[in-house]
């Protein structure tokens, strides 16, 4: 009663929390036929890679089997992996690319 920060006396603030929309992991995932360097375009022309970071992430997805090559809005990790699987398809390619959210 006549107390605006309650019965306590201890004032409190509420920050209003601003809404981030959700990233997705887009994922390459290895396969025993898909080309080291038909990976290596596809890092280099889907994902923005230099030929260096293109080559070092194609063999972290060799040996180790799965790697995150992005992190995009739902909309553009969807766009890439269609894109992704389309071209791979095309070439006749295994090659399998997915996403999750983060
Ligand atoms: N493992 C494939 C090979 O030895 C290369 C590869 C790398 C495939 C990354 C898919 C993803 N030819």
């Amino acid at each position: 009663s006549g107390d605006p920060e309650g019965e306590t006396g201890v004032i409190t603030k509420t920050k209003p929390k601003t809404q981030r929309p959700p990233l997705y992991k887009v994922l390459l995932l290895n396969d025993d036929y898909t080309p080291m360097e038909f990976v290596v375009h596809v890092l280099e022309r889907f994902f923005g890679m230099s030929h260096a970071q293109a080559f070092e992430i194609m063999l972290v997805v060799h040996k180790k089997g799965v790697a995150v090559v992005g992190v995009f809005s739902f909309e553009v990790a969807e766009t890439k992996v269609a894109q992704v699987m389309d071209f791979a398809r095309r070439h006749q390619h295994p090659l399998q690319c997915t996403m999750e959210k983060e």
